[in-house]
């Protein structure tokens, strides 16, 4: 096998030119530990290995010969789809614990129990209030917060009856069809209760009862935990705005300390920004030498304080044991999901102090101060403190000078207005869009790194495509911060775009590519699809929608969630490295092909980025079609 190279390792120069040096002294990144693990096992692979009961573990042979069952007379098909609703279920229960704290912290913000926090967004509180039916006249802020959180809470262990958010937001036809196939969660947790029962040994052996009950799953997250999460760190954090920063390497600072926040929630990295504005900190950090303090971030904790904070963004996930590498990290602080445990190894060669502060994620090597939001302020300082001490410990710094502008910090409500206009505030001018051929539909493009990929390479490649073709992108998490480094989060990209969609974002002055936030945030993309059917000419369901999605370099099993859920509401979804399924033709021809038959979307496991891209506008064509649109202005229809 040809060894990697930092060129084929990732398309970002910063990236290259930090795996040059950690190859050149030996330090080993998840690319080496990836080479290492080659050749990989097959049977993992096609998804046909099972180690659920104590017989086992059994693997099913796909050629000819060998055990075409396991111990039991479990087949490939049921095999693969246990082990893949077991994913969607701890993908959905990463989101909704997170959104569980992001709604207990509002809680305690409510009865003045959280140190440091603040309503910021009072509107969308009340906003939200209304939607739910909350009493909200002659009402303190703080009142309406306390039910809100309480009745959220119940929606994740709530026995009966349907989570709240499909219908309030889903369009009738929609809610209707989840109804008929008895969809919608009766509530979070119970969902993923019953995907591990089911999954137990001797339980549900029929694939596509198995797939129905990881779709319903996965709605759990999308409309439920991740939706939560979203609105309640809107009203606590505030309503983000668009805002211009700076991505990659090079917003680290030789002169400044250097705080990485690393992870998902926004409860502790906002109290992290907070505190590195502290006079006496600051004074601190000028007495040990250093001009300030940056704070920046990696994966989602970084799109959460960008879009709220215009915060600078280190990375995304490759880039986690690369910021360590450039000498000029003071601390990392972390606390949960996407944290691979080699930082502390990496921490360990140089002076980077590495933090874990949640109870839920300890990693070996790391100091652990546990975050309580009853004294976040104090903490935060306490941390703060920390990493200014340690400039001092720095050795050999080589930070690349490579960073891109950006502007991030879209939203449903903000779009609204940038669409139409202050006065005019409404989807109506995306819809005309679409209708009348200027532009051919909406994608999705949301997702991780993976080392199974060149980094940044297929969110690159896909995104130039689809807007080289008329398509607006918006898009969340990882991806987004390998399309900011690129270049195409700013509105100057709009060079690259089609004819149709250049004169869209000329008008309205946005980029052709919208970040919309954090994985939690894909919620947002669910909302805007139901404003852009209740706008109206575009049918009468999500599925009818000319949008499709990708999670072209898709990695944890949060994506594998994400997918479920956006097929389940009627969309088609490209998801790259394919499903481990491909062991079971029928289970592959149902998530492919049979499926859309019930919801209306459906997968397509297809890696090379640009035929995705264009598999994906083959589908917009279709619904365009169906909807008896208006020829596209100027893009052909698209041929594979
Ligand atoms: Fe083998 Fe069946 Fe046990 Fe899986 S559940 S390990 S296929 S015996
Ligand atoms: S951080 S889940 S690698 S997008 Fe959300 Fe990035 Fe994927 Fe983690």
């Amino acid at each position: 096998m040809t060894k990697s190279t930092p060129e084929t390792r990732s398309a970002d120069p910063a990236a290259q030119a930090v795996l040059a040096r950690t190859s050149a002294c030996g330090m080993a990144t998840a690319h080496d530990r990836f080479d290492e693990q080659e050749p990989r096992c097959g049977f993992g692979e096609l998804g046909i290995c099972c180690r659920i009961c104590e017989m086992g573990p059994c693997r099913i042979n796909p050629f000819d010969g060998g055990p075409k069952q396991g111990i039991c007379g479990a087949t490939a098909s049921t095999i693969a789809a246990r082990h893949l609703i077991r994913q969607v279920a701890a993908g959905s229960a990463a989101h909704s614990d997170h959104g569980h704290d992001i709604v207990r912290t509002l809680l305690l913000v409510a009865k003045g129990g959280a140190q440091g926090y603040t309503i910021k967004s009072p509107e969308r509180l009340r906003e939200l209030a209304i939607e739910w039916g909350i009493e909200t006249k002659g009402r303190s802020d703080e009142a309406i917060a306390k039910e809100f959180a309480e009745m959220a809470l119940g929606q994740f262990n709530q026995q009966e009856g349907e989570i709240r958010y499909p219908a309030l937001r889903a369009p009738k036809a929609t809610l209707e069809n989840w109804r008929r196939l008895k969809l919608i969660p009766v509530g979070v947790e119970h969902e993923i209760v019953e995907t591990l029962h089911r999954t137990h040994e001797g339980v549900d052996a029929d694939y596509k009862n198995l797939i129905m009950h990881g779709l319903r799953t996965s709605m759990g997250d999308g409309w439920a935990g991740a939706m939560l999460a979203t609105d309640c760190s809107d009203v606590l954090f505030g309503n983000p705005q668009p805002v211009r920063s700076q991505v990659n390497l090079g917003v680290l600072r030789q002169d400044a300390v250097n705080i990485v926040v690393h992870g998902h929630e926004p409860t502790l990295s906002e109290m992290v920004v907070a505190a590195s504005r502290d006079k006496e900190l600051l004074a601190l950090a000028k007495e040990k030498g250093a001009n300030g303090i940056m704070v920046g971030g990696i994966c989602c904790t970084a799109n959460e304080i960008l879009m709220r904070q215009g915060a600078p963004v280190v990375g995304n996930f490759l880039h986690q044991e690369l910021a360590i590498a450039t000498g000029a990290v003071d601390m990392m602080l972390v606390d949960v999901q996407c944290i691979m445990p080699a930082v502390t190894e990496h921490a360990a060669r140089f002076h980077t102090k590495v933090v874990t502060t949640s109870k839920k994620a300890h990693i070996p090597g790391a100091e652990h101060i546990q975050f309580e939001e009853e004294h976040a302020y104090d903490i935060a300082k306490q941390i703060v403190r920390q990493a200014v001490e340690n400039f001092p410990n720095r050795g050999i710094v080589n930070i690349p000078d490579i960073k891109t502008d950006l502007v991030a910090g879209f939203t449903v409500a903000n779009t609204f207005t940038h669409l139409g206009g202050r006065y005019r505030s409404s989807f109506r001018p995306l819809n005309d869009g679409i209708i009348s051929g200027r532009l051919r539909g909406v994608a999705a493009v949301i997702g991780c790194n993976t080392v199974r990929k060149k980094q940044d390479d297929s969110h690159i490649k896909m995104v130039r495509e689809l807007i080289a073709n008329d398509v607006l992108v918006v898009m969340t998490g990882c991806g987004a911060t390998a399309c900011a480094k690129d270049g195409l989060l700013q509105p100057e990209a709009a060079k690259w775009a089609g004819k149709g969609l250049q004169e869209i974002c000329e008008t309205v002055g946005i980029p052709p590519v919208l970040h919309l936030g954090s994985c939690v945030d894909n919620s947002r993309i669910l909302v805007a699809l139901c404003e852009m059917v209740k706008e109206g000419g575009l049918g009468d369901k999500l599925s009818d929608l000319p949008i499709a999605g990708s999670a072209p370099e898709a990695m944890c099993e949060k994506a594998i969630a994400i997918g479920f859920y956006c097929v389940a509401s009627g969309a088609y979804v490209n998801f790259s490295p394919a499903m481990r399924v491909l062991g079971s033709p029928e289970l592959t021809r149902f998530l492919t092909q049979d499926v859309e038959e019930l919801v209306g979307g459906k997968f397509c496991f297809e890696s090379d980025p640009v035929k995705a891209a264009r598999l994906m506008m083959q589908h917009m064509d279709r619904k365009r079609e169906a909807l008896k649109l208006k020829p596209l202005m100027y893009s052909q229809p698209m041929t594979v």
